[in-house]
């Protein structure tokens, strides 16, 4: 307790870090080299370095503190629930409270007939069910050839063998291989990759990708199409409005179940309840996870239609689960955070007063000298960095170098705004005020403007 209450001079922590903890997604000899950062409270949008600085959280932690940090209610509810069943299973024809209700809670926050829960521990957990469920599901049906996964490139569905494989990081794919039966269409990228196509006309095009997929496999053959609504770690990327209305047509036309990875964009992200809802959507399956317990607790999930779910009664055990499915804290936790969105009007927040108040300002970034594109659904946004807005150019220097130097700047006004190759995002906790909000995009101006002098002193101010 001491150690986090009243910690070790930061360096020793550092120190200490370097020696025996391996990062995700890090250069542990960088990180050694360097000292990663040290968090150490935080409040509201707000967190605190072990230097004490206080640093506006632009990202929510990781996507995910969707009612910002430090809320007592979820810390009673733990402590309640620890006390009175800290753990059983939901194995063998067993279930306790804290799971029943939060699977009740979510069938009906969830659009259609998505009615039916299986927990997971965490989004990529919750995809590795999607894939054994939807190849179960037909096989039922009396079509087990029916089990490849048609994804897309730079989406990003987690880093287990079943997520990485589905996501389309080829990074990814680097470390571990591939699992068998998942293919990857084109993203409905245009900033990047429309060329001199309208966006609308590029959309279209990459939704039809799907339908010349499906028919190059064969129908017989395809299980599902998995996407999310808006790629989150791809870089913020918001389809043309052409694109999720061709995706539904394809998808009612052929008959695949339709996946919607909803792990970020649930929960108010984008200013409703589902990102599906948003996009006009219509899944078969829905994963979960961040801010179903606003990271309190890790906990994820599928949300599965009547017609899957029905499908599987009668037809023997389904010969999956985890531990730690549906953990009675992390439920108890989650139905306490759900109960506070719904309570305090967050998603309403988001979408009549944050969201239009940062879009605002957002969008007026596009005057600046190195932002081409502006892009914002929610509290969800990007900017696209850029040597020449007319041309949309990349720059001349390794992919990433640019946005990776305008994070340091931000990391240096304690701002946290990340950074996917030369794009800027953000996704901040969605109960920031409107006060939060000028402060956020004070420091990410300041930060850009230094890093456009910056980048001007060091000739890297040029297209590729
Ligand atoms: N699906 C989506 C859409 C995600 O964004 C996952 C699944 C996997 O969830 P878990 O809980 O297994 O991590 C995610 C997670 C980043 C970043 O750098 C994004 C995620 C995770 C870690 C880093 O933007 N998204």
């Amino acid at each position: 307790m001491n150690m986090i209450t009243n910690h070790l001079p930061t360096a020793e922590l550092q120190a200490l870090d370097a020696a025996h903890h391996m990062h995700p997604f890090t250069d542990n000899g960088e990180l050694a080299a360097r000292g990663a950062r040290v968090m150490t409270q935080a409040k509201g949008v707000w967190l605190t370095d072990s230097d004490g600085n206080k640093i506006i959280d632009g990202m929510a932690g990781l996507w995910c503190v969707n009612i910002g940090y430090g809320r007592d209610e979820l810390a009673d509810v733990a402590a309640r629930q620890i006390k009175e069943l800290c753990y059983y299973n939901t194995f063998f024809m067993t279930t306790h409270v804290p799971a029943i209700a939060l699977a009740a809670k979510i069938a009906e926050l969830a659009p259609g007939d998505l009615n039916h829960v299986f927990f997971a521990g965490s989004g990529s957990e919750a995809n590795d069910t999607n894939i054994r469920l939807v190849r179960r599901y037909w096989d039922i049906k009396g079509h087990p050839e029916k089990r490849v996964f048609i994804s897309r490139k730079n989406g990003y569905h987690g880093s287990t063998m079943g997520g990485g494989s589905l996501g389309g990081m080829t990074y990814i794919h680097a470390h571990g291989g591939l699992i068998d039966g998942i293919v990857h269409i084109g993203q409905p990228h245009w900033y990047a990759e429309g060329g001199d196509m309208t966006p609308e006309a590029f959309g279209l095009m990459r939704a039809q990708e799907l339908e010349a997929k499906i028919l190059e496999l064969g129908v017989e053959n395809v299980a599902a199409f998995i996407a999310e609504p808006v790629q989150g770690a791809g870089g913020v990327i918001i389809a043309p409005s052409t694109y999720w209305p061709e995706i539904q047509r394809i998808v009612d036309k052929y008959g695949i179940l339709l996946i919607a990875d909803e792990v970020i964009t649930g929960f108010g992200r984008t200013g409703n309840w589902f990102g599906s809802e948003t996009f006009n959507i219509r899944p078969h399956i829905m994963t979960i996870a961040k801010g179903l317990s606003s990271g309190y607790m890790p906990i994820g999930g599928s949300i599965v239609c009547d017609e899957i779910a029905h499908t599987f009664e009668g037809s023997g055990d389904f010969n999956h689960g985890y531990t730690y499915s549906g953990h009675p804290v992390a439920a108890a936790v989650a139905l306490e955070n759900l109960r506070i969105i719904q309570e305090e009007g967050i998603v309403e927040h988001v979408r009549n007063v944050a969201h239009p108040y940062l879009a605002e300002q957002w969008h007026s970034l596009a005057d600046h000298p190195m932002v081409g594109e502006t892009k914002l659904v929610g509290l969800m946004g990007s900017l696209a960095l850029t040597p020449n807005k007319e041309t949309r150019a990349k720059f001349k220097s390794e992919a990433g170098k640019v946005g990776f130097r305008t994070r340091e700047r931000c990391f240096a006004n304690n701002l946290v705004m990340r950074h996917v190759g030369d794009r800027m995002i953000i996704s901040p906790p969605l109960v920031i005020t409107t006060d939060e909000i000028d402060v956020l995009m004070a420091r990410a101006r300041k930060s850009l403007d230094e890093s456009y002098a910056g980048l001007k002193a060091d000739g890297m101010f040029v297209a590729a």
